[in-house]
């Protein structure tokens, strides 16, 4: 196993789910993190608790990553000390309802194109040149199941995914010849924020999601983009499905009711 002490490990969209959970894991292994998302406050808490937790140094970066042209800035004037960043989660993402595609909300797939494939998108073209540049780096993109399968509702927002899948592919060809690693996770149901948010802060219907089934908690994801980050360096696992027991396909599962 690939040790992570003292790598620099930047997480977008750290302030909740997924990415706090990596945050935790590879702090714990000694990295020290960028972490990064909208809510400032919730970012501060996290660091603080790590710090005093583990020790760990983290830098804090109030980012949307919509926004190209604050993406740019911000990630172009790192401290030296936090420039040469060894992992990069591109977890930031969301989704915004469930109508179908004739009845859709412009505004909700435009938030979701914009943060999930543009988004992703600037911060990768910002980084990735240090990291060959370096001779060593490792982009883990979240992607999902609906990357892979639409299901009723789900159209922009699994286009969107659908997109993380193809630049994921994209990425790891264009970096064929030199170091960098690129790895895209998919999991299915993760009991998060991500339903709430969905659902425009109806916890009820968020709720309902997961009812009666035992859905993959954020560890369960942080715990096999750790894995993929401690490979050794010849190793790339270039994409990963993970899904609940009770969860077979996109809309496939089994509830105990
Ligand atoms: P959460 O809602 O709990 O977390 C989403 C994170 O993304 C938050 O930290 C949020 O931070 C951040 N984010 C959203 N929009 C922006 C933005 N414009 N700029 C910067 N950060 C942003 O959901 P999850 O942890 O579940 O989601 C993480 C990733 O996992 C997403 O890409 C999601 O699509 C994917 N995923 C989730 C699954 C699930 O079932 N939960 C399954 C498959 C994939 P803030 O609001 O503070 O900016
Ligand atoms: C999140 C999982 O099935 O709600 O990407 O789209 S799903």
């Amino acid at each position: 196993m690939v040790s992570l002490q003292e790598k620099i490990v930047f997480i977008t969209g750290a302030s909740s789910g997924i990415g706090s959970a990596c945050a935790r894991m590879f702090a714990q292994a000694g990295a020290k993190l960028i972490l990064s998302a909208r809510r400032q406050d919730r970012l501060e808490q996290l660091a603080t608790e790590l710090s005093e937790k583990f020790g760990t140094q983290s830098h804090l970066l109030q980012l949307d990553v919509r926004d190209r042209v604050q993406v740019e800035s911000t990630l172009s004037s790192l401290p030296t000390s936090w420039e040469a960043i060894d992992i990069l989660i591109n977890n930031a993402g969301l989704s915004r309802g469930l109508s179908k595609l004739h009845e859709g909300s412009i505004q909700d797939w435009e938030e979701m194109l914009d943060t999930n494939v543009k988004g992703l998108l600037y911060v990768t073209r910002t980084v990735v040149p240090g990291m060959v540049r370096r001779g060593r780096g490792h982009v883990v993109n979240i992607g999902s199941i609906a990357g892979r399968q639409a299901y009723p509702g789900g159209n922009v927002y699994c286009a969107s995914k659908a997109a993380v899948r193809a630049i994921s592919e994209g990425l790891k060809q264009d970096l064929l010849g030199t170091p960098v690693r690129v790895t895209e996770i998919e999991p299915g149901l993760v009991e998060t924020e991500f339903s709430i948010v969905r659902f425009h802060g109806d916890s009820d219907r968020a709720n309902k999601v997961y009812q009666d089934l035992t859905p993959l908690t954020a560890e369960d994801i942080a715990d096999v983009v750790f894995f993929c980050a401690t490979r050794p360096a010849h190793v790339n696992i270039s994409e990963l499905l993970i899904v609940p027991t009770d969860q077979a396909t996109a809309t496939l599962v089994h509830r105990r009711s």
